[in-house]
């Protein structure tokens, strides 16, 4: 089996299903993560009747025994993992003194130990096989702060800060690290249904598949450690 195998997080809405979508066009086997098992059971069919190859996992990214054996279950399957797309996220914004532990400790588990977890779980395989490709999807707030983003900003820095610190370790065993920052995307992240005309400007979730596209199709000697990409409407 030639195609590359790819994991994704966050796969079943936004930008994993771009991504998802995007990378079976380009004849990777794509396996999908999220917890709605619906919805990426959906995600597979479609791929699958479009002519690609997808297998999806219903998991919690911040379950270490669950990420575990999607690994497991892969290298069981393909005897191989080349790419892992680490995009699952949520974001909860309001004043710092409003958060309860519950918040903080959720938005840190999915966005920083999920991103951990993960990783932690491929980069065994992608050392004894001396290559791979690990991808964060970070964001622009991994870099800068607003008020209310206290703990969103702290999750999107701490992950920012673990990939970059990743890639130092990695490099000389043959595994790329990359870090993708999006400004504003059209997705459920936000308020309400993707589609609204205020956000008609925003950048789409395909605008970030292209940059994931273009980050693992880098050449065997490039790795792009870090790609930031804002709609023309949004001040950075
Ligand atoms: O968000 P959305 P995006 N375990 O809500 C999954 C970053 N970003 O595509 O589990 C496993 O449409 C969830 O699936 P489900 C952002 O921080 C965005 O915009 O079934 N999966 C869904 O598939 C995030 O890292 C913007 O609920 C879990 C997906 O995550 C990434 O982009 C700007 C999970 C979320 O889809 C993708 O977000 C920026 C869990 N515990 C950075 N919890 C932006 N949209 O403007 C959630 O700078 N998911």
């Amino acid at each position: 089996m030639n195609k590359p195998v790819t994991i994704i997080s966050g796969a079943s809405r936004g930008i994993g299903r771009a991504v998802a979508t995007r990378l079976a066009r380009e004849n990777h086997f794509v396996l999908l993560l999220a917890r709605n098992n619906e919805e990426i059971t959906e995600l597979e069919l479609e791929i699958d009747s479009a002519g690609g190859k997808a297998l999806s996992f219903a998991v919690d990214i911040s379950n270490e025994k669950q990420v575990n054996e999607v690994v497991e279950q892969a290298m069981r399957d393909f005897g191989r993992i080349d790419n892992v797309i680490n995009n699952a996220g949520i974001g909860i914004f309001k004043e710092a003194d409003h958060f309860s532990e519950d918040e903080w400790t959720r938005v840190m588990d999915v966005n920083v130990k999920g991103s951990f977890l993960l990783s932690k779980a491929v980069l065994p395989h992608m050392k004894a096989a001396g290559k791979g490709h690990i991808v964060g999807i970070a964001s622009d707030v991994s870099k800068r702060t607003f008020a209310e983003g206290s703990l969103y900003c702290a999750s999107k820095y701490a992950q920012h800060a673990f990939f970059e610190a990743l890639r130092r370790e990695v490099r000389s065993k043959g595994i790329k690290v990359s870090v993708i920052y999006p400004g504003l995307v059209d997705t459920y992240f936000h308020e309400g249904d993707p589609g609204q005309p205020q956000r008609a400007l925003y950048l789409q979730p395909h605008d970030i598949a292209d940059a994931v596209s273009y980050v693992i199709n880098a050449p065997h000697h490039v790795v792009i450690d870090e790609l930031m990409l804002h709609p023309m409407v949004q001040e950075w």
